[in-house]
């Protein structure tokens, strides 16, 4: 097969599109693809101060990539959860975030939530028995609040995600399975800022993930290879096992599914009201962040009793 530009053997075939290509010009169209979905979605200026949330997995790092070689100003914020799983999950991630943003001169955040609240999340979830056992709902939520609160103290004005198609799809199709409109509503390329809440973007929304994984290849970029140990079993995963032999038999049904998705919306097909996070906000009382709940919001609930569970335990009385 032969490039489409240049007529090179061609490194990389993408059926969906009906396009192949040699290294060179794939490393050239996938940043020019980028910039396109980021002026069409109006995710940022060059003026922009942008904060990579970046976890050592290909797609943030690509994204880091692809926003330095396009000339935006961005540095990486790095959470480390303190997840071992038998594969140093953490530690080798945040190797690996430190390792390219040194080599490239790129500034790296670092927020360890160990050191922030005093337990890693697996014993937070732990100690809380949130999520069975399971610390992906403390650690979901330990994210988000983090990230906010990392770019807003930062001065940042947007906060940017590595999501590619393959994740927006299977959450798209979850939601679409339990009708759940709220989220249905908020699932967008961007998430608009609010008072203290900061802008988000997902520049590689439309991005297949094999698209971004050949980009990260074909540039170098050494990212951890490992699932988090806690993935496995995850509905998300198997919705995308599922989309993918649906993507086997049709080249572009999830790009299609997705872009159908999103014009359905601009059509009004949630209307304005559903579209605001989570309803009517106020502060928490504790840490000044936006919350639906009364009093403190499920960041400062959830770390408070975990506190309370580990201090129990060492002390009980
Ligand atoms: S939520 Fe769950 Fe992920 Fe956190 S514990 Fe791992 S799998 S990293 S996106
Ligand atoms: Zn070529
Ligand atoms: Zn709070």
């Amino acid at each position: 097969m032969k490039c489409r530009k240049c007529s090179e053997k061609a490194v990389f075939n993408m059926r969906q599109h009906k396009l192949a290509m040699c290294r060179e010009h794939y490393l050239e169209w996938f940043p020019q693809q980028a910039q396109r979905f980021i002026e069409k979605y109006r995710m940022f200026d060059p003026q922009d101060r942008i904060l990579v949330a970046v976890s050592g997995g290909k797609d943030s790092l690509a994204l880091w990539d692809v926003l330095s070689r396009l000339g935006y100003q961005a540095e990486g914020l790095y959470i480390g959860l303190g997840i071992d799983g038998g594969v140093q999950y953490s530690a080798s991630s945040h190797r690996l975030a430190a390792q390219f943003a040194e080599a490239r001169g790129l500034h790296l955040h670092a927020v360890d939530v160990e050191t922030l609240e005093g337990a890693t999340v697996p014993t937070a979830a732990q100690l809380t028995r949130r999520g069975q056992g399971k610390p992906c709902s403390v650690c979901g939520l330990s994210k988000r609040h983090i990230m906010n609160q990392a770019a807003l103290e930062g001065g940042f004005d947007v906060l940017a995600t590595g999501h590619n198609l393959d994740d927006e799809v299977a959450v798209l199709f979850g939601n679409t399975m339990s009708w759940s409109v709220g989220y249905l509503a908020r699932q967008s390329p961007i998430l608009d800022g609010e008072p203290g809440l900061v802008r988000k973007v997902k520049p590689f929304c439309r991005f297949y993930e094999r698209e971004t994984a050949a980009y990260a290849l074909l540039r170098g970029i050494e990212y951890i290879y490992d699932e988090c140990p806690f993935a496995a079993g995850a509905s998300s995963l198997y919705h995308k096992e599922l989309l993918n032999r649906l993507e086997a038999d049709r080249p572009g049904a999830k790009l299609s599914f997705y872009l159908s998705f999103l014009r359905a919306k601009e059509g009004g097909l949630f209307g304005a009201e559903q579209e605001r996070e989570g309803g009517l906000l106020h502060a928490c009382l504790t840490c000044g962040q936006p919350t639906s709940a009364p009093g403190q919001c499920a960041y400062c609930r959830t770390w408070s009793q975990v506190r309370q569970r580990a201090e129990s335990t060492l002390n009980p009385s």
